[in-house]
């Protein structure tokens, strides 16, 4: 048994369902394992909602919704407030218990926590700022203004890659916002969004709204139940192209809002004139950092013909170099993949490597040993070989050669996911126009830094088939409230607009 979990009281079958009374048990849920992804023990089970569960944890999330949203914007940041204190005191037992169970090496695993801190410390501050306009009217006598208005219960569909931070990018500003929280996690990672809730329930109960986050674990039939459900007027999901596109057409077709952020298939472009030693670091943690499984991750590089022979050479070095293990041991840099699934995956990308026109330049090979672990594999590819289009969630890296920026960029952009981009220069005129509007499509594009690892203070999402929405930073808020606007006539007369004569 491990310790950490509990700490959370993580034994025994638990309740995936928290609603205002807390976490109770439906029998007709599904029950779901933890499996911890280093070893493949099983850590915990948890029950499931059912639908009935899930239709009555909705209604308290909307009843929780109708007080929350006349406290004070200010008053709500003071609950974030308190959730990112206790956050920091639960740090190194929260960011082990993601370890555990996502697999992703230690030091990702607290600096996930610190995301869910930063996110928290951002929506405090955008408590007392969420601002709106004011117009002059054209109306004599008249003032005109914009408000922004909390919306409803906000649908949180998480994945298991980021189990808290996404989660804690959303529910943090809507909150903040005036909106209370519904959370499906991924089911294979329930434990951390129970730890999660409890620990946020607690803060907010105290507070008086004990509805404000709720829980509500278990399969896709949850996820499609929230995007079908017009109580929700905001569904958010992080996944899959494919789940995405569900989502945000069903949510659609109710006049329902969506926040989408999917697939990404993130390229770094390496230009001759680049500096090598900081390119050959951004690419490997890119591409090997979290096992090749975040939205982020670096999946293609562009590299000129002038440096691509050395890039290879460096980065084959560096690829060998990586420790592959537990993902608790302070020395490791990779851990396993999530699951079995994905290590089937793998296989199947680096068998179709050679077939396309591909060489794997290092790595392919599944690791005999308990838990699921690969090595990370760098190929040297074709940019016209159909791989290089898809998004597999797996650690392999395609390098293509290429001979100018014109070819890199039309390489670049010629996917249908545009999350994060980077180009590696110390060209100030290939860096603008690689940032310029005819340049990198993403939603996020870096100058000598990596595709991956961003921080909370810019907005966070991407075009295309990324989906479009933008979590975290900025005016991210803005997703999660409905504006309103006001014309007050304080005159004695009732002059219409644009000179509209209609007396009566
Ligand atoms: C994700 O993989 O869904 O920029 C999110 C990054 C992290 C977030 C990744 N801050 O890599």
């Amino acid at each position: 048994m491990h310790e950490v979990l509990k700490s959370f009281g993580l034994e025994g079958e638990l309740s995936g369902g928290c609603g205002t009374a807390g976490f109770l048990s439906d029998p007709a849920g599904e029950l779901f394992t933890s499996e911890c992804p280093a070893t493949g023990e099983v850590l915990a089970q948890v029950r499931g909602v059912s639908k009935a569960q899930y239709d009555a944890i909705v209604d308290e999330s909307t009843e929780a919704f109708r007080a929350w949203r006349t406290r004070p914007a200010p008053e709500r940041g003071e609950l974030v407030r308190r959730i990112g204190m206790a956050l920091r005191e639960r740090k190194d037992d929260l960011g082990k218990l993601t370890t555990l169970e996502c697999g992703k090496i230690l030091s990702e695993g607290l600096g996930e926590v610190q995301e869910m801190i930063d996110m928290a410390d951002l929506a405090v501050g955008m408590s007392r700022q969420l601002y709106g306009l004011t117009m002059h009217s054209e109306r004599p006598q008249h003032r005109m203004y914009e408000q922004w208005h909390p919306m409803g219960p906000v649908g949180v569909i998480s994945a298991f890659n980021f189990p808290v931070a996404v989660w804690a990018w959303n529910a943090f500003v809507a909150a903040a916002c005036g909106d209370s929280v519904i959370w499906k996690p991924s089911e294979k990672t329930p434990l951390t969004a129970i730890a999660v809730t409890q620990l946020c329930r607690e803060v907010a109960a105290d507070m008086g709204h004990p509805g404000l986050f709720t829980l509500t674990v278990g399969a896709r039939d949850i996820g499609e139940a929230m995007a079908q459900d017009r109580r929700l007027p905001i569904v958010s999901a992080t996944g899959s192209c494919r789940m995405g596109r569900s989502v945000g057409e069903t949510v659609a077709a109710r006049m329902g809002r969506s926040i989408l952020e999917l697939g990404g298939n993130n390229a770094i472009i390496v230009m001759d004139d680049a500096d090598l030693d900081l390119a050959t670091r951004a690419i490997a943690f890119g591409a090997v950092g979290t096992a090749g499984q975040r939205c982020t991750t670096t999946r293609r590089v562009f590299a000129q013909s002038g440096i691509v022979g050395e890039l290879c050479e460096r980065l084959t070095k560096a690829y060998g170099s990586v420790p592959i293990g537990d993902p608790l041991d302070s020395g490791t840099l990779m851990g396993p993949l999530i699951d079995a699934d994905a290590v089937a995956i793998y296989e199947k990308v680096v068998a179709r490597v050679p077939e396309e026109g591909g060489e794997i330049l290092h790595g392919g090979k599944t690791l005999d040993r308990a838990g699921h672990y690969v090595e990370p594999a760098l190929c040297r590819s074709k940019a016209d070989m159909p791989l290089l289009k898809e998004e597999n969630f797996v650690p392999v890296l395609h390098v293509v050669e290429v001979k100018d920026l014109d070819e890199a960029m039309s390489h670049h952009n010629a996917v249908d996911q545009g999350l994060s981009s980077a180009i590696f220069t110390d060209s100030v005129r290939s860096a603008e126009r690689f940032l310029s509007a005819a340049g990198s499509d993403c939603g996020i594009a870096n100058v000598n830094i990596g595709t991956s690892g961003a921080e909370i203070g810019g907005a966070f999402g991407g075009e295309k088939d990324t989906g479009g929405g933008r979590e975290a930073g900025s005016d991210a808020w803005k997703a999660y409230m409905r504006r309103q606007t006001c014309t007050i006539n304080w005159g004695e007369e009732l002059p219409l607009a644009q000179g509209v004569e209609f007396d009566v």
